[in-house]
């Protein structure tokens, strides 16, 4: 979406099972997003253009997804100013470790902020976008604020055998 303060960045198609979450959660926030396929090795000339451009796309925060050789992210944060959160995805034969270690491991100089493995990592990487710009939008804070307490309504005080 043009204009979108956040971009979604993800290896392969197949990483939409995961970073679809933090689209979801984006989208019950109110938070418009652009979703791409970017991948560091497979379409490297896209990565650049992207990473190099991001800013004066408007884009003000980036969430890049990615299994395995997980490298996306910190090539995305080495091209651009803007706040990158890294997600990284399960992979089939190290289960995601890979991934997070990849994208954790980022050497001093060029952060990457890295969440979780998997939905919980992509759900998180949109509620940090949502907390960097909710620091200059009120009427998103408050959306914000919203959204935890009905979180905090929704746990029930007791166990259920229902649930
Ligand atoms: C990475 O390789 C992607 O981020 C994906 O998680 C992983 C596997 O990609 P596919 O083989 O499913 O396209 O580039």
């Amino acid at each position: 979406m043009a204009g979108a303060p956040v971009a979604i960045i993800m290896g392969s198609q197949s990483d939409w099972a995961t970073m679809r979450h933090a689209a979801e959660a984006l989208d019950i926030l109110g938070i418009p997003y652009d979703a791409r396929i970017v991948s560091a090795h497979r379409t490297p000339d896209r990565l650049v253009s992207f990473a190099k451009g991001a800013k004066a796309e408007g884009f003000q925060v980036i969430i890049a997804g990615a299994g395995g050789a997980a490298h996306l992210p910190g090539m995305t944060a080495a091209m651009t100013p803007l706040p990158v959160f890294g997600v990284p995805v399960e992979s089939k034969s190290l289960s995601g470790e890979d991934s997070l270690l990849s994208i954790v491991q980022m050497p001093a100089g060029i952060p990457v902020g890295t969440l979780a493995i998997g939905r919980a990592g992509a759900v998180n990487a949109a509620l940090l976008a949502a907390a960097v710009l909710a620091l200059h939008d009120s009427a998103l804070a408050q959306r914000l604020d919203e959204w935890r307490a009905r979180q905090t309504a929704s746990v029930a005080e007791r166990p259920s055998d229902e649930g």
